[in-house]
């Protein structure tokens, strides 16, 4: 690895992450509920047979994907390749599958409400901080497949590392009813092995064009320069750079997504002095600054509010060009705003607070990276 492993970011291996995945969900509830479907090729369609040869397979349960049979293909393929003394269609039921999900995700949240849902049966947890106290993420892990099993019959597997991309790729490692757990100083490794059709995002179209150049696995896309990985697929090479050294910023969103950040105080008595006034803007820009990079927040509106000791209010904002994190841009902005108020300061101010709102994720990749290569 050369210089141009600088264009990365460092990676926080200090969070604690979790993805949870039911196993073949749709047929396994269907299974559930009808166990005279578990030795048989299940496949949740509408029967291509009964519908003009129409019907796309949502699912497939394990029996039948030994016949090659899988999510999103037609279903004829399914009458085609399998027995038809083994095959057997379901029609989905979704109103079912939404009623179990939503089992599913109450034991999440028993954990924390730091859940990220990706599809009915899919989500991400950050458990670095969470509801059950000082347990480690694989036991958080099992304790929610155990419930799981225990309250709807049905299995899950999940993995465990320090970021997202790394948790999901853990939780198809060993599917069914896994639990994979990467530590930090396994992640290369266990990146190096896996073939690139593995790292998300990774299409048949670029499978075709990355095993062109010779790169099949993580390792070879580990040996390759970030420069060159950018270089061929610009963004999208730079996202597999990350990747295959394992690296992912992104924070799991949860349900509740916060539109603002601040930090405001009132003063007893008032304030008459702009140095005094200023002072403590400058504090809470650095508080908000702090916040922000905490939870991978950029904001592109920065808020101040002050209030007179007359109980006058205002708020006055400032749109910026570009979303930032940083505590003395946060405050250069405050202050000008602030100086445009002066009367405030003659009537005394009781309250004072610098927010940030439109809030969005930081990326790391628009530094300017594309146009220096
Ligand atoms: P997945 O988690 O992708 O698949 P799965 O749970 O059936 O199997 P696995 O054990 O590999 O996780 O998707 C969850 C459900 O979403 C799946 O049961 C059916 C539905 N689905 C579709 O309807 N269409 C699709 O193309 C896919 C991928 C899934
Ligand atoms: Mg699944």
């Amino acid at each position: 690895m050369n210089n141009s492993e600088n264009l990365l970011p460092k990676q926080d291996i200090h969070r604690r992450i979790i993805h949870l995945d039911m196993d073949a969900f749709y047929a396994s509830v269907e299974m559930r509920d009808n166990p005279s479907l578990k030795n048989k090729a299940l496949v949740i369609a509408h029967d291509p047979r009964k519908h003009n040869g129409h019907g796309v397979i949502t699912t497939a349960n394990y029996i039948a994907r030994r016949y090659g049979v899988g999510s999103a293909m037609p279903a004829i393929k399914a009458v085609k390749k399998i027995p038809q003394d083994k095959l057997v269609f379901v029609e989905p039921n979704f109103q079912k599958y939404r009623a179990v999900s939503k089992q599913v995700h109450d034991i999440m949240h028993e954990i924390t409400d730091i859940v990220e849902p990706i599809s009915l049966d899919e989500a991400y947890l950050d458990v670095t901080k969470n509801k059950l106290g000082s347990y480690t993420a694989i036991e958080l892990g099992n304790y929610m497949q155990a419930e799981i099993y225990k309250r709807t019959g049905l299995t899950c597997s999940f993995g465990a590392t320090y970021n997202k991309f790394l948790a999901k790729m853990a939780s198809e490692y060993a599917k069914p009813f896994g639990k994979t757990v990467i530590l930090p100083e396994e992640a290369l490794d266990f990146l190096a092995k896996q073939d690139i059709k593995n790292f998300p995002g990774v299409g048949k179209k670029t499978q075709n064009s990355l095993r062109e150049l010779g790169i099949n696995t993580g390792k070879d896309l580990q040996e390759k320069s970030v420069e060159f990985l950018i270089g061929k697929f610009k963004k999208w090479g730079y996202s597999l750079a990350m990747h295959s050294r394992g690296i992912d910023l992104s924070p799991v969103k949860s349900d509740r997504v916060r539109k603002s950040i601040g930090k405001e105080r009132t003063f007893e008595p008032s304030i008459f002095n702009q140095q005094k006034a200023l002072t403590n803007l400058r504090k809470y820009s650095d508080e908000v600054s702090k916040i922000l990079i905490e939870k991978n927040l950029s904001a592109k509106c920065i808020v101040l509010k002050v209030r007179d000791s007359n109980f006058n209010t205002v708020t006055r904002r400032r749109m910026l060009k570009q979303a930032t994190r940083n505590e003395k841009i946060i405050f250069q902005e405050a202050r000008d705003l602030f100086l445009a108020l002066p009367e405030f300061l003659d009537r005394g101010i009781r309250l004072l607070g610098v927010s940030t709102t439109n809030l969005e994720q930081t990326h790391y990749a628009e530094v300017n990276l594309f146009d220096t290569l």
